[in-house]
């Protein structure tokens, strides 16, 4: 059942609701993407995909801990040409479909969302915060670089989305998101996984193949507010927030801060695809008939 109040508008996009399955988690296949869709995600986005295939890092690739999941999987994907044929599956099932790219130069990006938009998405998002992709990971740290990539990219006619890091080092990352609007970008992505790592204290060695990766879950709802609340001051387009939310209240603190929506994905794998149904009725409850735009930013008023 949707609530008409939960209805939610990513620039020229609207979505039937304000949770959307985050990159990497089960958005690799059409039938995946699909189920997700019918479990009332209000989008699907897929896993980040490349030009050619990559087999990603040897493993162990996830941990467990007390604070969340760290997984350095290291981009694993089938390439665009692959992709192309899921994403055409989860678009026949009336998904709403966001395609998640990343590439090493603006040129990658700008092909690869020309591939997506041929596809079918509803929108890209250029990922370029993965905190464990050597030198892929720096171009979302730093305003010139994402200013280049999103100028490459806008060109196709889709809506472009930019995943920005959560690193808490990063100076500028405000400056970072206004870059990217600046240079078109149609909504700013906030937060991708925070660099962690876990050490086996009696193997005495790190627990993850590639040893360093990126920390998720509960953890991370408080780095997520503070840089959506801190991005929302300065940009005018909507923000998408993610990082560590699992119920009704978590997504409406995020709307608070300043977010229009926000994806799920640790929880998923501790709850099931009923995570989607949960979180709405939850939040439609919150809102007692209220507008989600209502509410968006209310934090800031002082
Ligand atoms: O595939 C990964 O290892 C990965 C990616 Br692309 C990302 O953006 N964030 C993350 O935590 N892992």
């Amino acid at each position: 059942m949707q609530s008409e109040n939960l209805q939610v508008q990513i620039g020229e996009i609207t979505l039937r609701n304000p949770t959307l399955l985050a990159a990497g988690i089960l958005g690799l296949s059409g039938a995946s993407l699909k189920r997700v869709w019918r479990s009332n995600a209000g989008a699907v986005v897929t896993k980040s995909v490349s030009q050619e295939p990559r087999e990603g890092y040897s493993g162990p690739r996830v941990v467990e801990t007390p604070c969340g999941l760290i997984n350095s999987m290291g981009l694993p994907n089938p390439g665009i040409e692959e992709t192309q044929k899921e994403i055409e599956i989860a678009k026949d099932a009336g998904a709403t479909v966001i395609g998640s790219v990343f590439g090493e130069k603006a040129e990658d990006f700008a092909d690869l969302t020309e591939k997506m938009k041929k596809a079918g998405v509803d929108a890209v998002e250029l990922n370029l915060s993965c905190p464990h992709a050597g030198e892929l990971s720096t171009i979302g740290r730093n305003p010139e670089t994402t200013k280049e990539v999103v100028e490459a990219s806008k060109d196709p006619g889709v809506p472009i989305w930019v995943k920005l890091p959560g690193n808490t080092h990063i100076s500028s990352l405000v400056e970072v998101a206004k870059s990217a609007e600046s240079a078109g970008a149609e909504a700013i992505v906030l937060i991708n996984t925070v660099p962690a790592m876990a050490i086996d204290a009696t193997a005495e060695r790190p627990i993850l193949g590639h040893k360093t990766g990126g920390l998720s879950g509960h953890a991370i709802k408080p780095i997520g507010l503070r840089l959506v609340y801190e991005v929302y001051e300065e940009v005018d387009v909507p923000i998408i927030g993610s990082g560590g939310i699992a119920s009704g209240e978590d997504i409406i603190e995020y709307i608070l801060a300043g977010a229009s929506a926000a994806e799920i994905g640790t929880v998923i794998s501790d709850e099931g695809l009923d995570i989607f149904e949960k979180i709405c009725e939850e939040a439609s409850s919150y809102l007692d008939g209220r507008e989600i735009e209502e509410l968006k930013g209310k934090a800031h008023q002082e």
